[in-house]
C-alpha cells in the first residue's frame, strides 16, 4: 500500500472517513474526482446517498447501481480469447466465469468487429449505456485485443461507459493503461486472501513465462490482485470485487475477504454462487464439489453486511451478453445481422431516450417513497415482521410478467423499513406453447417457499391454488405497478389482516434450491 494513501470504501465515506477525491490526491493518477460528504453504495443507494462525481458513475451502470439495472443495459464483447490462470469452476469450453453463465459459448470478435456491434446495439437498445469486456478468457491475458477495443469505442461512441471484468493477475502492469482509456469500472475476482485456500481454486498461474502451481501460484495472485485493488482506488477507479462462493472452500473465508477488500478501497462486492454439475467438465464438477444454495448464499451475503458494500443483482451474464440484466439479446445482433443493419450512431436521440428513462426512474423513487411513508403508520402488529416477497417482471422496475411466463423472480425483503431487493432466483418455465406445464409448477413452488407472496401481472387458477396450497399468496392487484410500492402495499394490506384477525403471521421456510447459474471456461492460457 501506498504510505501516502488511504484506503477507503463508499461505505466509510458515509460514516466521515477520507473521501475518494482525497485519496486521488495522495495517491495522485489519472480520472476521476470525488468529494467529501456521506456516501454508501449499497445496491439500492441513490444520489443522496454519495458525492455527485460518484453517482455521475454509476447512476446508469445496471451492476453498480440496483435502481439502475431495472433501466439499462450493458453489453458485453467476447474480444479477449486468452486467459493466465487455471480455475478450478472453469473448462474453458464455456464463457469466463467472471462474469459469466455456463452452457454457452460466445462468437469471438476482432476489435474492429467489436467495435461495429456495439455501435449497432447503440443505435438500435438506446438505454445501453455499458460496454465491458470479460472474457471468454479473461480481459487483460489479451490486452492488445482488449484496448483496441476501449480506443476505437472511446472515440466512436463516446457516451458509452467503459468496464472491464479481469483476475486481476496482469492487473497491477496495466492500471495506468486503464486509466488512460477512462475505464471508470474495473471487476476483479477475488475468491481468497489466504493461498491455503487458493491453492484449492487455482491449480496453476501462468507468471513470468512459467507455469506455477499450488500455494505458491495462488500467493502471486493474491499479491497481484491486492495491489491492483489499492492502485485502481488510488487513481479513484471504481471497482467491484466478484467472489465465487465455494461450499466448504471458501464460504466462511469470503467474510475476510469481504473485510480486505473493504480495507483497500473496493465500492462493491458480488458474492456470487458456484454451480459445478458434472455434465459441465469442470475439475470441481466431476469431483463432486456442490454450488451452494440459495439460503447458504444469503447467509454469506448476510454475514458480509456491515463491510464492503453488496451487490446482490447480479446475472452471472456471459461474455456476449446483450441487453438488461437477467435479459440476453445477443441472437439479435449476431455478425450476420449486423451487415445487414442500417447503423445510424444518433447521440441526440439515445440522450433523449435516456431523458424518458430518467423521468420514469424519478416516478419509480417517488413512488415507493410515498409507499414506505404509508407503510410506516402504526397498526399496532409486531414492527420487526420481515418477509420475503417474490415479484415477476420484464423490467422497467414495474410488476409486469405474467406468472407462467416468469424464467426468474426477484425477491424482495419487505418490512415497515423498506423494500430491499436480496436476490434472484431462477425457475423453470411454466407456460410453454400457451398451456401451463403442470411438471414444472413444483421446482417453481419450492424455489421461492420462503416467500409469503408472488406479485404478478396475471396468474392463472391452477398455479394460483399451488401456490396457495403452499402457503404462498399469488397476488395480481399490483399489475403494472413500480415494484418497490406494489411490495409495500401488499405489505401493509398483509399488516392490516394481521391487525383484524383474519390471519395470523406465519415464519416461512427455506427455499430448496441452487441458486444462480455459474461455472464457465474460457480459452487455452497463455
Ligand atoms: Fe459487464 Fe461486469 Fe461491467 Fe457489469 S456484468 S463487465 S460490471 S458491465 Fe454485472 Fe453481469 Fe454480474 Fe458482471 S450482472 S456478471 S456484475
Ligand atoms: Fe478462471 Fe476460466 Fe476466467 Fe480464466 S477464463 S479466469 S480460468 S474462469
Amino acid at each position: 500500500m501506498s504510505s501516502t494513501t488511504a484506503f477507503v470504501s463508499i461505505g466509510d465515506l458515509r460514516k466521515g472517513h477520507k473521501a475518494v477525491s482525497e485519496v486521488i490526491e495522495t495517491g495522485g493518477g489519472c480520472g476521476t474526482t470525488g468529494g467529501e460528504g456521506k456516501a454508501s453504495c449499497g445496491t439500492s443507494a441513490g444520489p443522496d446517498d454519495m458525492p455527485q462525481e460518484i453517482w455521475d458513475k454509476v447512476k446508469n451502470h445496471p451492476c453498480y447501481s440496483e435502481e439502475a439495472h431495472h433501466h439499462y443495459a450493458r453489453m458485453h464483447v467476447a474480444v479477449a480469447p486468452a486467459c493466465n490462470i487455471q480455475c478450478n469452476y472453469c473448462n474453458r469450453k464455456y464463457d469466463c466465469s467472471n462474469e459469466s453463465r455456463p452452457g454457452v459459448v460466445s462468437q469471438k470478435l476482432t476489435p474492429e468487429q467489436a467495435v461495429k456491434k456495439v455501435v449497432a446495439v447503440a443505435s438500435e437498445i438506446p438505454q445501453m449505456t455499458v460496454l465491458g469486456i470479460a472474457g471468454p478468457g479473461d480481459s487483460l491475458a489479451s490486452p492488445t485485443k482488449t484496448f483496441a477495443t476501449f480506443k476505437m469505442l472511446q472515440e466512436q461512441a463516446p457516451d458509452i461507459k467503459l468496464c472491464l471484468s479481469t483476475n486481476g493477475l496482469a492487473l497491477p502492469a496495466l492500471v495506468d493503461e486503464i486509466c488512460k482509456y477512462n475505464i471508470d469500472h474495473v471487476t476483479i475476482t477475488i475468491n481468497m486472501v489466504d493461498p491455503e485456500v487458493g491453492a484449492k481454486i487455482y491449480p496453476w498461474i501462468f507468471w513470468e513465462h512459467k507455469r506455477v502451481t499450488g500455494v505458491e501460484a495462488a500467493r502471486i495472485l493474491h499479491e497481484q490482485q491486492m495491489k491492483g485493488l489499492e492502485m485502481l482506488t488510488e487513481r479513484g477507479v471504481l471497482t467491484k470485487i466478484n467472489s465465487v462462493l465455494i461450499p466448504g472452500i471458501n464460504d466462511e473465508h469470503l467474510i475476510e475477504v469481504n473485510r480486505e477488500v473493504k480495507k483497500r478501497g473496493a465500492f462493491l462486492h458480488n458474492i456470487m454462487p458456484l454451480i459445478s454439475e458434472a455434465e459441465h467438465g469442470t475439475w470441481f464438477g466431476l469431483n463432486g464439489q456442490r454450488g451452494p444454495t440459495a439460503q447458504e448464499l444469503k447467509a454469506v451475503q448476510d454475514a458480509c453486511m456491515g463491510g464492503a458494500n453488496l451487490m446482490r443483482h447480479c446475472r452471472q451474464c456471459r461474455a456476449d451478453a446483450v441487453g438488461l440484466l437477467g435479459e440476453d439479446r445477443s441472437e439479435e445482433f449476431t455478425l450476420d445481422k449486423i451487415e445487414e443493419m442500417e447503423i445510424v450512431y444518433d447521440l441526440d436521440k439515445r440522450r433523449t431516450y435516456q431523458d424518458k428513462v430518467e423521468a420514469e426512474r424519478q416516478a419509480q423513487v417517488d413512488a415507493k417513497r410515498a409507499a414506505l411513508v404509508a407503510a410506516q403508520a402504526d397498526d399496532g402488529v409486531d414492527p420487526s415482521i420481515k418477509v420475503l416477497v417474490a415479484v415477476a417482471t420484464e423490467g422497467h422496475g414495474k410488476v409486469n410478467q405474467h406468472f407462467g411466463h416468469a424464467t426468474e423472480f426477484q425477491i424482495f425483503e419487505v418490512s415497515k423499513a423498506e423494500a430491499l431487493f436480496v436476490g434472484h432466483r431462477r425457475v423453470d418455465l411454466y407456460c410453454q406453447g400457451g398451456y401451463g406445464e403442470d411438471e414444472a409448477l413444483p421446482s417453481v413452488v419450492s424455489a421461492i417457499n420462503d416467500c409469503h407472496a408472488v406479485l404478478v401481472s396475471k396468474i392463472g387458477a391452477c398455479p394460483r391454488d399451488e401456490l396457495k396450497a403452499a402457503g404462498i399468496e399469488p397476488v395480481d392487484q399490483y399489475a403494472h405497478e413500480f415494484i418497490e410500492k406494489a411490495a409495500l402495499s401488499w405489505f401493509s394490506d398483509y399488516r392490516q389482516r394481521i391487525a383484524s384477525g383474519a390471519i395470523t403471521h406465519q415464519v416461512r421456510g427455506d427455499a430448496q434450491i441452487r441458486q444462480g447459474a455459474f461455472t464457465s471456461g474460457t480459452e487455452a492460457a497463455a
